[in-house]
């Protein structure tokens, strides 16, 4: 029996080295919260464009300012949309986009200009043989088609992490009766050229690649949001990377798995130091 009880401390010391070890192992090898998790491509609308630009010189990364889940506007008014993307891999090689822009019933929105250039993705200002085979505007009819391709080489993207894909113009209908309506992202895809990894957004495709995360209508929280004749419902705009989905989360498990370890160091301290404490005393 005494001896068991000698022998306590250096069990629980054992115990706790080998608790803060796997929890250690855990942490670094990628299970749930791996730190080395790569954040998803984000795709979705920024129903305020101020602060958004692309200087389109190479080097400078765009700026993406607040992204604006919501606009009020009373029928009849007209606003400014972005396309945002954000968290693309640098490096990486778009030859073509396309997405569908998809509104109603009711059928509350006319889309009055559209620009494809002066964005992360500026294929049509590249080299090759660059084509815009969007739907032409004034579109007064959802959905809103968008393809943009590069026909010719691939040209890597300038160090551009985020930004805008595309910048519309739009109008609300005359008669929209008031309420909320919101704009979704259909048949997204970010074509690249280096295979076998897939094109980005488009996890059904030959190869499948990732998927992207979009923030629109359909998302939790909604994005693309049009209250007509109303407030926006109480939602704060959010802005930039700092609100990755998933990334958060991650560090925060990250966070929960260090906080864990130091309380199992501290435990395997504090046992070490009554074991040799108890061992001067005898
Ligand atoms: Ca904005
Ligand atoms: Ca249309």
């Amino acid at each position: 029996m005494k001896a068991m009880i000698r022998g306590l401390p250096l069990a629980v010391l054992g115990a706790a080295l080998l608790a803060a070890l796997g929890v250690l192992a855990a942490w670094w090898t990628g299970s749930p919260g791996a730190g080395a998790q790569v954040p998803p491509v984000i795709v979705g609308f920024d129903m305020n464009p101020t602060g958004n630009s692309c200087p389109d010189d190479g080097v400078t990364n765009c700026t993406l300012g607040t992204i604006d889940p919501c606009i009020s506007v009373a029928d009849g008014g007209s606003f400014s949309i972005d396309v945002f993307l954000e968290a693309l891999p640098v490096a990486d090689s778009i030859l073509c986009f396309s997405y569908n822009i998809n509104w109603g019933p009711p059928d509350f929105l006319d889309i009055n200009t559209q620009t494809h250039t002066s964005t992360t993705v500026n294929l049509l200002a590249q080299g090759g043989a660059p084509l815009d085979m969007s739907e032409v505007v004034p579109d007064a009819t959802s959905p809103h088609s968008v393809t943009v391709a590069d026909y010719g080489a691939a040209e890597y993207n300038p160090p551009y992490t985020h930004g805008t894909l595309d910048r519309y113009s739009v109008t609300v209908s005359t008669g929209t009766a008031a309420g909320v309506y919101g704009l979704t992202l259909g048949r997204l895809t970010l074509g690249r050229d280096v295979p076998p990894t897939g094109d980005l957004c488009d996890p059904t495709g030959d190869p499948p690649g990732p998927g992207c995360v979009i923030w629109d209508g359909s998302f939790t929280p909604q994005y693309g949001l049009v209250a007509v004749n109303q407030a926006c419902p109480g939602q704060a705009p959010v802005g930039g990377i700092a609100e990755l989905p998933g990334v958060s989360d991650s560090s925060a498990l990250d966070y929960i798995a260090l906080a864990l370890l130091a309380a199992m160091v501290l435990l395997a301290l504090t046992a070490g130091a009554w074991y040799t404490r108890r061992r001067r005393l005898r």
